[in-house]
């Protein structure tokens, strides 16, 4: 995991999304966070001690986008050990771990003894723990730096034509892309990650709340499968919502660990 220094950030942008307005300022306390997202091979270690089932193994079927017409379908038989399905490759061991609904990454992460990250400690990690204006959590505006990619995305038209310049048409391997000065990787692009919020309004984020039927939990960082034109959901601001028994081809996890006596310290 990498040391997550605390400290005063500006949260979301004004030129985002409406969903990453109004911006406001957020106190973050020190935190462990993992360098890179859980992967196969990890979630697999807890499957096997724990006899775990994944939410979508019991339902059947997971989210799969058909990459031609752009439109996601339940794929029988689509799991975390096969996020396309049964008609595609297995996932490898190094890439994240994906299909994971929010509570089975609530699951993985009471078992490895950490937890999920608030939206507010994700955005703080990408933005260096410096309140970083950047635009990508490597630094700079810019995808491509000295001829190389530096997030795993969608290029070319989108839908119908995944030209994967980059290399990847679906996941990579953790670690490949877009080290942060913090040390993190794959903090924009390769897969969504789960937060551990319900998705609300920056507006409203003051306000009561009780999760009802349909409550959505937020996801962070963007996928393979975000175009610069559409979602741009690989930026340190932007947002993504599902709900926590929801599990897709493109989302995965990272975990965080508390700092026993930070607050404290901090003071
Ligand atoms: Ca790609």
């Amino acid at each position: 995991m990498v040391y997550v220094p605390g400290g005063r950030t500006h949260i979301g942008a004004e030129d985002g999304t409406p969903a990453e307005r109004p911006v406001f300022v957020a106190d973050v306390e020190p935190f462990f966070l993992d360098i890179h997202p859980v992967t196969v091979a990890e979630f697999r270690r807890f499957a096997d001690a724990t006899g775990y089932v994944s939410e979508a193994e019991k339902l059947g079927d997971a989210g799969v986008l058909d990459f031609d017409t752009g439109q996601w379908r339940l794929v029988t038989g689509a799991h975390w050990r096969l996020p396309a399905g049964p008609g595609a490759p297995p996932a490898p061991d190094d890439h994240p771990v994906t299909q994971v609904s929010w509570n089975d990454a609530s699951a993985y992460a009471r078992w490895a003894g950490k937890r999920l990250p608030t939206e507010v400690e994700w955005e703080h990690a990408a933005r260096g723990a410096g309140d970083a204006p950047d635009r990508y959590s490597w630094g700079g505006d810019a995808l491509i730096v000295d001829g190389r990619h530096q997030t795993n995305t969608w290029q070319g038209a989108f839908p119908g034509r995944n030209s994967a310049a980059d290399g990847f048409v679906a996941t990579s391997p953790v670690g490949r892309f877009g080290r942060t000065r913090l040390g993190l990787t794959d903090m924009g692009g390769n897969v969504w990650q789960w937060c551990e919020d319900w998705f609300r309004s920056y507006a409203d984020r003051s306000k009561p709340f009780e999760p009802g039927p349909g409550a959505e939990k937020v996801q962070r960082g963007g996928s393979f499968l975000c175009h610069r034109d559409f979602c741009h959901g690989y930026r340190v601001s932007a947002r993504s919502h599902s709900t926590p028994d929801t599990a897709l081809f493109h989302t995965g996890f990272r975990c965080a660990r508390d700092i026993p006596g930070a607050a404290e310290r901090q003071q």
